[in-house]
């Protein structure tokens, strides 16, 4: 392990997620997320990093990994018609655990925005940590909903982590295993996945310590099943070995940690004995390795802690001590009577043995010393994974500076940053053909659609698959023409693989006042909406032309190069006050 270094940190938050409700009795509370953010902001927190507010992610980027069946169906389905749909709820498992509410499919776009975005940027090398904390719901499957979660916002943030990164290691601490993630990449050696969770009579009952992936994912799975009432001490001698012993074995290039809180003592779901600093240490553990990560949600239903939780991570992801006295914000009464930071543990017993926990430790080390990780995509990193950011894209902002009150209204000028999804591709030996914007070539992106079928993962075009991967060329290109227009110049640039042309004004860490609050603008994304996954499952830059697809009407959330204002919780209302517990 190497030492700490001071970091680059983007946080992603998006207001809205408050406005959607699982109903009454339900424990999943999206305002716990909204209590996060305002203690980190009331902590100062932001000063550390650059906040944004992720375009929520359009069906395309959705059905890279879940079926364009499904999505449809979330996308259609409200309470009021809810019973004229009886029979997709059961073939999707929507209904209790996943019940239907209004704006479903929104919501889910907002949780899958900020992993992807957080992604995207960690792949352009404009951050070293990303957080999403409405992220982490790492239970959906391909084309069904459960415990809770309806798209795997993880496994298609990993899908974009592969274009860039040759292995990606997800580490998931939430009380209940990571199934969906786990199964999404059981069959590849580029994704390797390490669940802690209570297994045994728990929901979703898979994880047992001998699901360690299959095919070329042998040895690519692990699964550390523990007991009921673990605490902090002894999550730690289990946690950082196995911890350790994967990274020096798998090599990770980027890491995406899924910190669900149902794994602290006193969660109303969970088992577990952990208290927010046990919890933390888990973070700052992962985060001492300097490994790129992104850092995401999960479960957690005791609100009042699981906002400790987050907030204090997102401190140790800036690496800034914060005082145990929680500042004021909206929800303050939430937190009595001691109004502190961190939880205390509760009495419960810890049915992990010393003896237990060693066993389990050494089957999953003989797990990984039974075969030496030989990857499958090779160890070096192509000079373009670095960082590709045509000129002016990430252009300083003209904000002002934020005002004292902590609440800020300000314009910016940083266009949105997903663009690249959906950037095209000249085909290289006829480029002239292709400067029309309509004839367009699309990076092939959606071997996904197989990659779930567990089949052809090795078909992402990895850092140095050299010969299936073109190199991302103008970005801009894909923007419809509204939203090009801000964009003419960079559609017409060619592509800098020059460091020294990256933004700098966006990984400036000298003015801590200073807060990107960021929203889709003008990079509104395109792709086909006639184009099936199949149809984009080549990886070569010559697959389209002529046929090429169709650009859509853009997503849009603020007319082109318009502000979007992040605020501290102050100033919004709540549809949804929690309850409290
Ligand atoms: F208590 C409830 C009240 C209303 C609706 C559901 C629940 C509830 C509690 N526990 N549901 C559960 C779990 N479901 C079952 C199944 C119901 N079958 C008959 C079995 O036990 C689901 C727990 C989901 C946990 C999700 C998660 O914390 O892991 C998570 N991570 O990221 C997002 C969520
Ligand atoms: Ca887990």
């Amino acid at each position: 392990m190497t030492s700490d270094t001071k970091k680059r940190i983007n946080y992603f938050y998006d207001e809205k997620i408050t406005e959607y409700f699982h109903g009454s009795g339900h424990p999943m509370k999206p305002m716990r997320v909204k209590m996060t953010h305002s203690l980190v902001m009331a902590y100062g927190l932001y000063k550390k990093m650059e906040i944004f507010r992720a375009r929520p992610g359009i069906v395309d980027e959705l059905t890279q990994f879940h079926t364009d069946e499904y999505i449809a169906f979330l996308g259609k389905v409200t309470p009021n018609n809810a019973d004229d749909h009886l029979k997709e709820q059961v073939k999707f498992s929507v209904g209790d655990d996943c019940p239907v509410f209004d704006g479903l499919l929104e919501y889910c776009q907002i949780t899958a925005g900020g992993s992807l975005e957080g992604a995207a940027r960690l792949n352009y090398g404009l951050c070293d940590i990303a957080v999403n904390w409405a992220g982490g719901l790492h239970h959906a499957k391909k084309a069904e909903a459960s415990g809770f979660c309806y798209v795997n916002d993880i496994v298609i943030a990993i899908l974009e982590l592969l274009r860039h990164h040759s292995r990606v290691l997800y580490i998931d601490i939430d009380v209940h295993h990571g199934d969906g993630v786990e199964e999404a990449f059981y069959t590849t050696d580029r994704v390797m996945t390490l669940s802690f969770h209570n297994y045994g009579d728990f929901f979703p009952g898979t994880g047992d310590i001998h699901d360690i992936g299959y095919g070329k994912g042998k040895y690519h799975a692990v699964n550390v099943p523990l007991r009921e009432g673990i605490d902090d001490v002894t999550y730690k001698t289990i946690f950082e070995p196995i911890v350790t012993h994967v990274i020096e074995w798998y090599q990770p290039s980027v890491i995406v940690l899924q910190c669900g809180a149902d794994s602290l003592s006193g969660d109303r779901l969970g088992t577990f004995n952990l208290t927010t600093r046990g919890h933390g240490d888990c973070v700052r553990f992962v985060k001492k390795f300097n490994i790129p990560m992104l850092v995401l949600g999960g479960g957690g239903y005791t609100i009042r802690n699981v906002s400790r939780c987050w907030a204090y991570e997102t401190a140790v992801v800036v690496d800034k001590e914060v005082p145990i006295e929680l500042p004021h914000t909206e929800f303050y009464e939430y937190y009595g009577p001691e109004y502190k930071l961190h939880c205390p543990p509760s009495n419960m017993e810890n049915m992990n043995s010393p003896d237990y926990l060693e066993t389990i430790k050494l089957k999953i080390y003989e797990h990984l010393d039974r075969s030496r990780h030989t990857p499958s995509v090779q160890m070096q990193e192509r000079s373009w994974d670095k960082r590709i950011v045509p000129d002016n894209e990430y252009e300083e902002s003209d904000d002002e500076e934020m005002e004292g009150n902590g609440t800020n209204s300000r314009k910016s000028r940083i266009p949105y940053v997903r663009t690249y999804r959906y950037k095209l591709l000249y085909d290289q030996s006829s480029k002239d053909k292709h400067k029309n914007n309509n004839n367009i070539h699309t990076l092939a992106t959606t071997t996904t659609a197989e990659i779930v079928d567990q089949m052809e993962i090795d078909n992402i075009p990895g850092p140095s698959s050299a010969d299936a991967v073109v190199p991302p060329v103008n970005v801009a290109a894909t923007t419809t023409d509204a939203a090009s227009e801000s964009h003419t110049d960079q559609a017409t640039n060619s592509v800098t693989e020059d460091p020294a042309l990256a933004p700098d004004s966006m990984v400036d860490g000298d003015d801590d006042n200073k807060i990107n609050t960021t929203t889709a603008t003008t990079s509104a994304a395109t792709t086909s909406a006639n184009t099936t996954n199949n149809e984009l499952s080549s990886l070569s830059s010559s697959t389209t032309t002529a046929d090429a697809p169709t650009v859509p009407a853009p997503v849009s959330i603020a007319s082109p190069n318009e502000v979007t204002i992040v605020t501290t919780a102050t100033n919004q209302e709540s549809n949804h006050l929690p309850e409290t517990e």
